[in-house]
């Protein structure tokens, strides 16, 4: 399929939450024509929605050019990777190292970044009484989490065969939600002050700035919160 072919992918989206980010940025690096269609949170509940994604969350994708649906953002990536991105140019050949480690990578972003960020968040932000031991297990695994990706990070660029790939991606909204400035410039990352992140994760902090100098990353970002504040 040459991309003057490709009909625009549908990405059923959400303004704040972190996971259809991921999506968006590996459209735009590949250069996929896609449409983002924005639903809120109860809309999710209802039959219509659920019908795409049964579990009533997004991102979910319906793709014309193979007749695929597909929710969970991880599948999303691995999916969008494996049909367009022929040229390897943010994937791995099959069958090699480097492709078992980008999914080793981004099932730890799964289960281990996305879940215990997304608890964190929680529990300082949304859940009705202030629950100490719950706020620091979470934020605990949030440096746990950041150590292990210091630790990866320390003398390399990117997480996996020397150049940018999906796995790196997959890591960046959590991150870029948590401890710098979302939407609104205004207001800081729920754990900037927690978290000293350059101090205490200098590999990993080195790493996010350099993904949000990728263009698929930071002109997206800039984009989004211009249409924001229209
Ligand atoms: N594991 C899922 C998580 C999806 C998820 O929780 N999405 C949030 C937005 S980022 C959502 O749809 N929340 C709706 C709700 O909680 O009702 C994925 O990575 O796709």
């Amino acid at each position: 399929m040459s991309s003057e072919q490709v009909k625009p992918i549908r990405l059923w989206t959400h303004t704040n939450g972190p996971n259809p980010w991921k999506v968006v940025f590996v459209l735009e690096e590949l250069q996929i024509p896609y449409e983002e269609h924005y639903i809120e949170f109860p809309e999710m509940k209802k039959p219509a929605f659920e019908k795409i994604s049964i579990n009533g969350r997004v991102p979910a994708i319906e793709d014309e050019n193979t007749g695929i649906t597909l929710w969970e953002s991880g599948a999303i990536l691995e999916y969008l990777v494996e049909t367009y991105d022929r040229a390897r140019k943010i994937s791995f050949e099959p069958g090699t190292a480097e492709y078992y480690h980008a999914k080793q990578w981004l099932h730890f972003q799964m289960s281990g970044q996305g879940p215990y960020f997304g608890q964190a968040v929680w529990f300082y932000k949304h859940h009705p009484e202030d629950v100490q031991t719950a706020k620091d297990r979470y934020l605990k695994e949030v440096r746990r989490v950041s150590g292990v990706l210091d630790r990866a990070l320390e003398g390399r660029e990117f997480l996996v065969g020397g150049k940018c790939s999906y796995a790196d991606f997959s890591f960046f909204p959590w991150y870029n939600l948590t401890l710098f400035p979302w939407y609104n410039m205004e207001v800081p990352g729920i754990f900037a002050d927690e978290i000293q992140f350059e101090t205490e994760f200098p590999n990993t902090a080195a790493w996010i700035e350099r993904l949000r100098e990728m263009p698929a990353i930071g002109d997206t970002l800039s984009r989004r919160v211009a249409t924001l504040k229209n």
